[in-house]
């Protein structure tokens, strides 16, 4: 039933022409806004799907506060068990979901494939966590008492994810949010919503298929109005938030209002450093990954390049001459590297990004232009600037690339840590004194600290995360899964004395 003959694959994900978007006490409903999914590479309609009302959030959560109750009683590895389905689940459909995601995206088919395969790796790697979920014993100051660390689940968690990972960050956060035992709210971006429900089908079947209330899995496709229910919720003590610095401002103004927690992943402003010493065919191959790849809409694409006096020319030809050769066209031809933006909106930006670059004396060195097409085409750039326009310090969320030159080490890192943003950086150099400067107190002051590798593209086992205005959360790996967890610190008496703490008596 879908219009174009080249949609029907999406009937393998469960999708339809029309569909309903909310997914609230295992049923699917919808009564808000209806609005079209638009193919990026064309803006033609895909589909339309029927956003949730604010009395069917309501209602969502009511069912999913209730079910919070079931899956926080459930044994860890039991609930790593139905995480481990999911992962089977979306391994089925890998190839499915991935052509989904470029489709309705924009972002080319290995990537959208590689997306999918994120968030199955989160999956095998929550497995894992679900038998490790780890207190401790510290030694007690008084005799016959112990005190222990226990991890119990929050209860709920909120995730609002945004247009340009629209599958792999709710893995980041689901898989950890569920087997540490919460229920988890889903809020995808309002321009990827078949995604939602293709991802949201896949779970839910494994939780109905495993005599599970839906409602531990509760999505909800809708616009600003839900994100702000989600922030004011006071049944949702950890909201992660995905999106703009600005946006998250206002996310956590409103979580904080209420002591609710908030993890952020904000925006990014990420710099490759290359040293003189550097291998400069690993750097253009760097480079290009990680400024032109996902048409550089991921919040840890390099904008920056930082290139050291002595090879800044030979870099910069280099690089544009590979610029040149980038196939643009559409995401699911199998040779293309660049695909459209993904809305009209976005190319709007780009286009006037573009005059804000010139008119602060940028000189645009390859690219620069919109294409003249009706989908959301756009020439990677590469821009020489001053390191202190005003525009180097902001986020452009497009494949808009600027080149600086430095002398010294020192300089390098001063200008990587001179932006507001703090997520990934990246330094190529063969020299051990330089790649421990770079990590070390003096180095980057982001999360991400890359060595000849690109800012972008970071595995799943690190938590991933940012400072300063990227807003100083941790997802996915290492212990992150501490943020989704609460913390009981318990002292225990087995003796028959009461000892007090600091020597204190008090009465008899
Ligand atoms: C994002 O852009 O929101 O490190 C996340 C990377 C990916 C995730 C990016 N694994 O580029």
């Amino acid at each position: 039933d879908f219009v174009r003959n080249e949609y029907q694959f999406l009937k393998g994900l469960g999708l339809h022409s029309h569909n309903l978007g909310c997914y609230g006490n295992g049923i699917w409903k919808g009564s808000g806004n209806t609005v079209t999914s638009v193919n990026p590479s064309n803006n033609q309609p895909i589909a339309t799907v029927v956003e949730a009302s604010i009395e069917e959030y309501e209602d969502s959560l009511r069912a999913c506060a209730e079910a919070r109750k079931i899956w926080m009683q459930t044994p860890a590895p039991k609930r790593g068990e139905i995480v481990r389905q999911i992962g089977e689940a979306l391994r089925s459909k890998l190839d499915l979901l991935g052509r989904l995601v470029s489709l309705e995206m924009g972002k080319i088919l290995a990537e959208g494939i590689g997306e999918v395969q994120e968030f199955i790796d989160m999956c095998d790697y929550a497995v894992g966590l679900s038998r490790q979920l780890n207190g401790s014993i510290i030694p007690s100051e008084r005799p016959n008492h112990m005190m222990m660390e226990v991890w119990n689940p929050l209860g709920i968690v909120g995730v609002i994810t945004a247009f340009n990972f629209p599958c792999a960050v709710l893995g980041w956060n689901a898989c950890i949010a569920l087997v540490c035992g919460n229920c988890v709210v889903w809020k995808g971006a309002p321009t990827t919503p078949l995604i939602t429900i293709a991802t949201t089908k896949l779970i839910a079947e494994v939780l109905e298929r495993n005599g599970f209330p839906g409602a531990i899995f509760t999505s909800i496709c809708g616009g600003a109005e839900i994100g702000q229910a989600i922030a004011e919720d006071g049944r949702i003590p950890l909201v992660s938030f995905t999106g703009s610095t600005k946006v998250g401002q206002i996310v956590q103004n409103a979580v904080n209002a209420r002591f609710g927690k908030c993890l952020l992943e904000l925006s990014g402003n990420n710099a490759i450093i290359v040293m003189e010493d550097a291998d400069l065919a690993m750097v253009v191959r760097s480079v290009l990954f990680a400024a032109v790849g996902t048409a550089g809409q991921r919040c840890t694409s390099c904008r920056r390049l930082l290139l050291h006096e002595k090879v800044y020319q030979h870099v910069i030809e280099q690089l544009t001459d590979a610029y040149k050769q980038v196939k643009l066209g559409d995401p699911l031809d199998k040779d293309t590297l660049l695909g459209p933006l993904h809305t009209r909106a976005s190319k709007i930006n780009f286009e006037k990004g573009i005059q804000v670059i010139k008119s602060q004396g940028g000189r645009i060195l390859t690219g620069g232009s919109v294409i003249e097409h009706e989908g959301n085409f756009v020439q990677p750039t590469i821009v020489e600037i001053s390191k202190d326009a005003p525009v180097v310090k902001e986020e452009l969320f497009g494949p808009v690339l600027y080149v600086l030159k430095f002398q010294t080490l020192e300089e390098a890192i001063e200008i990587n840590n001179s932006v507001s943003q703090g997520l990934s950086s990246s330094i190529f150099t063969r020299s051990p004194e330089a790649i421990f400067k770079w990590i070390g107190p003096c180095g980057s002051d982001c999360g991400i600290v890359n060595i000849n590798i690109p800012t972008s593209g970071a595995e799943i086992g690190g938590a991933f995360g940012g400072e300063k205005a990227t807003g100083g959360g941790r997802e996915a790996g290492s212990d992150s899964w501490k943020q989704y967890m609460h913390r009981a610190t318990c002292t225990l008496n087995y003796g028959s004395e009461l000892p007090l703490a600091q020597g204190i008596n008090f009465g008899c």
